[in-house]
């Protein structure tokens, strides 16, 4: 047998945070970090020979530990870019999970029924598709099209994941999509612009226009500016990106996701601290009720129907 390849990071790779804290927010019980990823590790699960980036090993061992400490029931594993449609590691993971995660996949227009089912079996719910440049070479949209004709029937929602300038050119193809569709934080709005200014109403107004399109409210780690530092003497992480993720937790409280995007990949600068992220939550969704729909009865109405 050859020997595994050996990948050697990205330089300038931050592994994820060693020994987080333990929140002192507590989840409600049944609670679902419904956005992260499994990253190999790479000498069972290589990754794509398309990738952008070659990021540390995170395996589904480390990710349940997190979750168990964090104090999350289940999770929604999300297929990483440098995966491509490999989705081995994600499935492995999935059937690991005994029944306490479900994924989202990466596929190709071409893929059999038998392996389309072979996903939904394992636990996928939904596919992604991604606009962000640096991630992915372009796809045709008609490429997107022809997979969410072969998805829909499977009950399977869309994941897109773009960046708050692509949008007015991603408008209408996104409105236009047949089943539910989760956009990935927010749109990426610009945090420094203002929460009721015409970059962020646009985003809202498709969320209005549009009662089949989710947002996950996350990633305050990737859009801040200010970063997870006291503000007054108190703990307010990530404070400048709350006015943001609590808009659309207050306009569409049974269409936000929460998930803490671990193991958190492409960041350059800090590498968070999984418990104060989620001690994030409650500056979002500040009542017991909010937080319930946003950490329970959403991903769960989604991914455990
Ligand atoms: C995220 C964000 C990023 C990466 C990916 O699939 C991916 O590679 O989603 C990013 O670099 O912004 O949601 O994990």
């Amino acid at each position: 047998m050859s020997s595994p390849e050996v990948f050697e990071k990205t330089p300038g790779w931050l592994d994820f945070y060693d020994g987080p804290s333990r929140p002192h927010f507590k989840l409600p019980a049944g609670a679902v970090d419904a956005h992260c990823h499994v990253f190999g590790p790479g000498a069972v699960f290589p990754y794509s020979p398309k990738r952008k980036y070659t990021p540390c090993d995170a395996p589904k061992e480390a990710l349940f530990a997190l979750r168990d400490h964090l104090g999350f029931e289940k999770n929604v594993i999300v297929q990483a870019t440098c995966h491509g449609t490999d989705n081995r590691a994600l499935v492995d993971a999935l059937k690991a999970s005994q029944g306490r995660a479900r994924g989202v996949a990466s596929v190709a227009p071409d893929i059999s029924d038998a392996e389309l089912h072979a996903l939904h079996e394992a636990g996928v719910r939904g596919t992604r598709f991604n606009f962000v440049k640096r991630l992915v070479s372009n796809t045709p949209r008609e490429v997107f099209v022809q997979i969410a004709q072969r998805i829909a029937p499977l009950g399977w929602h869309i994941v897109v994941y773009f960046e708050a300038q692509d949008l007015p050119d991603l408008y209408d193809f996104v409105a236009a999509l047949p089943t539910t569709v989760v956009v990935d934080h927010m749109g990426r709005p610009d945090v420094t612009k203002p929460v009721d200014g015409p970059d962020f109403n646009l985003f809202v107004q498709l969320m209005q226009e549009h009662s089949n399109i989710w947002s996950k409210v996350t990633c305050p780690e990737r859009l801040s500016k200010t970063g997870p530092f006291a503000l007054n003497g108190e703990q307010h992480a990530y404070h400048d990106v709350v006015p943001f993720g609590r808009r659309l937790v207050e306009t569409f409280p049974d269409r936000v996701l929460w998930g803490t995007d671990w193991p958190h990949p492409n960041l350059k600068t800090h590498m968070p601290d999984d418990g104060l992220l989620v001690d994030y939550i409650p500056q979002i969704a500040p009542t017991a009720e909010l937080q319930q729909k946003l950490l329970v009865e959403n991903p769960n109405r989604l991914y455990w129907r």
